[in-house]
């Protein structure tokens, strides 16, 4: 238990001059639809938010059913429903000044990308942008994330003209050669994180001989149990890699204060929950941030850079 008073355990976080009283967040696409869910976020424990993923135009999305919970976590094949950027733009202009979130953005072509962060390069939003490179869920659009020549030369023309702070949403990664090429490029750029990961692309759950959701014949992303494991590697191995201004937003398969904790040991400065907030809604953030802070307490940790990043290994 913690003890009540002379408690100088703090879990502040911050990227760039943003600092928040806690590393957590919903991870884009779970809590983040509209205003009411967004709300929800505000009104949680939760030191920020990151909005759905929004593109030029409202989607309607995928047909359902979309989305199944399972023992082990999640699949989804949601095909970025979302209200369509100038809804969220209106909605953080809202906002207190003094609150910083995120808003989280992707085009369905190169074209589209890049009207999309003039736009809101243009806007007043003065929070962090999101670029989604890596939506598993658009028939007939590759993740772009995979495609390392594409990025680049996407990252190439972004940097050029957009000056607010910008991060990109990772799919996983599951060979050193790609940690070590994907790192190379986006060493190359101002970015402000690089968040990992994306669910696991393209999964397939059966339950009594069949699929479990419609699109794609049943293919989706894998979230929760499942992918934890993968996460964690990719978060410690763009920790390794990616230079110190590039911070790190670990996403996958939290639900627990130790989740975090190893998430943040590999190197996080965020950390995000999908499939558990989806699940348990948004009192996991309490119970977690709780869960965490005894964690630092019983090891006497008194910050989060105390153990951020010093993952042992076994010499
Ligand atoms: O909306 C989706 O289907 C979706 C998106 Cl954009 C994403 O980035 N990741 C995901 O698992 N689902």
């Amino acid at each position: 238990m913690l003890r009540k008073g002379g408690n100088m355990l703090s879990t502040k976080t911050s990227i760039r001059n943003f600092e928040f009283d806690n590393p957590f967040m919903n991870a884009s696409g779970v809590m983040c639809y509209d205003r009411n869910e967004l709300t929800q976020m505000m009104d949680s424990v939760a030191a920020t938010f990151v909005t759905k993923t929004a593109t030029l135009e409202e989607r309607a999305g995928n047909p359902l059913p979309r989305y199944k919970s399972t023992e082990l976590g999640s699949i989804n094949s949601m095909g970025l429903p979302n209200m369509g950027i100038e809804y969220y733009l209106e909605f953080l202009e809202t906002l207190p000044e003094d609150m910083t979130v995120f808003l989280s953005t992707t085009g369905l072509s190169k074209n589209e990308i890049h009207t999309l962060l003039k736009r809101i390069k243009e806007s007043n939003f003065n929070g962090l942008v999101e670029l989604n490179l890596s939506c598993p869920n658009v028939v007939g659009k590759p993740q772009l994330a995979y495609d390392f020549e594409a990025t680049d030369t996407i990252l190439s023309e972004v940097f050029e003209y957009f000056d607010k702070p910008l991060g990109i949403k990772l799919p996983p990664y599951f060979d050193m050669v790609h940690f070590d090429m994907a790192a190379a490029i986006f060493n190359k750029y101002d970015l402000a994180f690089v968040n990992c990961v994306n669910s696991i692309g393209n999964g397939l759950v059966i339950e009594d001989e069949s699929v479990v959701i419609k699109p794609k014949a049943g293919f989706g992303g894998i979230g929760g149990d499942y992918i934890k494991p993968t996460a964690l590697a990719n978060v410690n191995a763009f920790y390794k890699r990616l230079k110190p201004s590039i911070k790190i937003i670990g996403t996958g398969g939290v639900k627990s204060g130790v989740d975090a904790f190893q998430h943040i040991l590999c190197g996080a400065t965020m950390v995000q929950i999908g499939t558990a907030l989806q699940e348990e809604g948004t009192a996991i953030f309490e119970k977690v941030l709780t869960e965490l802070k005894e964690i630092m307490h019983d090891k006497g940790y008194k910050s989060l850079d105390d153990f951020r990043g010093k993952l042992k290994v076994i010499e």
